[in-house]
């Protein structure tokens, strides 16, 4: 127990100074611009929450074949650096910190997203059950292209291309993008992975890529600035592994070797326990991470406060709050009334349900 820790206690992550440990959760919001280029809606969103102890920025594509949606930003030109500028440059004027996640979606994508309209990549030619989002709407998922053996230095290579842009576009740190049934997550887990090279078959083998990736960019980065984010629980994006305890047990232990800023975990969702699947406790990546260890998935201030009083967690990121609450710290502090989010504005569209909900009334001092 840790009783004098709550959310509220600021938290030292390599040279940075969290002023809290509230860390606002990666949020796909689909609506950067042309050529998938941040723009200045995109700054203004970011500014707005940087009360955060540190922002996780949206999913960002490392590569043309690494996406997977409309209108999600990406890290591999020098226009999408340059628009990037403007969102590290708005947070941090008001004085926030913020980390670009690195995202590959390997078979989560459809040839409409695709360069040339090939097939999306993935560990082995396996469709996900489900539907991919076009610009035309959703259509089936495809059967993608397993990767060749020696195309995957490649991938790591476009992920450490990818880190070094967010090193110039003037980010705090990355995060590893691992979790949720994109490209890394189809490696760790034998539901999608039936490789039988290097790459497949042991845990050891599956969970190469994430170390090859975690190697490269902590050439790029002082690792205590590059964080992983897992989804050992998860069923989204038609994800299953037959032992998935052991599976991220092995990865969260085999992550001690590199000192990283954190290891991020989104846990179980309600979906996800309807789905039947195995729900992997925290409490045993805590044991096998030595780590700071952050955890993600419909904290309130209650269980927030709960999770880091009883160790179990160091940080508490925050998804659908931060959405509807841009000063969700501040509300949190006082226990103010929240924002309720709206889901109709989650993805794609522009301001409504972006930068315009409201913050508390500043109470006058006299
Ligand atoms: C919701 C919609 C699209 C993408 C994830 C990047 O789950 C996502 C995502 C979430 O990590």
């Amino acid at each position: 127990m840790n009783e004098n820790i709550n959310l509220f206690t600021p938290y030292q992550m390599g040279n940075l100074e969290l002023p809290n440990r509230i860390i606002m959760a990666p949020l796909t919001r689909n609506r950067a611009g042309e050529g998938n280029i941040p723009h200045e809606l995109n700054a203004e969103y970011y500014a707005q929450r940087a009360t955060a102890g540190l922002i996780i920025s949206e999913a960002t594509q490392i590569s043309p074949q690494g996406q997977g949606y409309p209108y999600t930003p990406g890290i591999h030109s020098s226009e999408q650096i340059e628009g990037w500028k403007l969102v590290t440059n708005a947070v941090h004027e008001q004085g926030g910190r913020i980390f670009l996640q690195l995202w590959h979606v390997g078979r989560i994508s459809h040839p409409d997203l695709q360069p040339n309209g090939a097939l999306p990549l993935a560990p082995s030619a396996i469709a996900p059950k489900g539907e991919a989002s076009t610009y035309e709407g959703m259509k089936p998922f495809v059967t993608p292209r397993a990767l060749e053996t020696w195309e995957i230095p490649e991938i790591v290579e476009q992920y450490r291309q990818g880190a070094a842009n967010a090193l110039a576009a003037g980010f705090d740190g990355v995060e590893i993008h691992a979790a949720n049934g994109y490209l890394i997550d189809q490696f760790l887990r034998d539901g999608t992975n039936q490789r039988t090279d290097k790459y497949g078959g042991s845990i050891e083998n599956r969970v190469r890529l994430l170390l090859e990736v975690t190697q490269a960019i902590t050439g790029v980065w002082d690792s205590k600035q590059v964080g992983v984010r897992l989804s050992p629980s998860g069923t989204f994006n038609d994800m299953h592994d037959s032992n998935p305890v052991e599976t991220f047990g092995y990865a969260a232990q085999a992550l001690n070797q590199f000192d990283l800023a954190y290891l991020h975990i989104f846990e179980a969702t309600e979906a996800d326990i309807r789905h039947g699947g195995t729900v992997v406790p925290t409490s045993i990546l805590r044991q096998k991470y030595q780590g700071t260890l952050m955890v993600n998935g419909d904290y309130t201030l209650e269980k927030g406060n709960a999770v880091l009083a009883t160790g179990e967690a160091d940080l508490v990121a925050f998804g659908r709050l931060f959405i509807s609450n841009p000063d969700l710290p501040r509300r949190l502090a006082i226990n103010a009334p929240l924002n309720q989010p709206d889901p109709s504005t989650f993805y794609g569209g522009g301001e409504k349900g972006y930068t315009d909900y409201p913050t508390l009334e500043v109470q006058p001092t006299y």
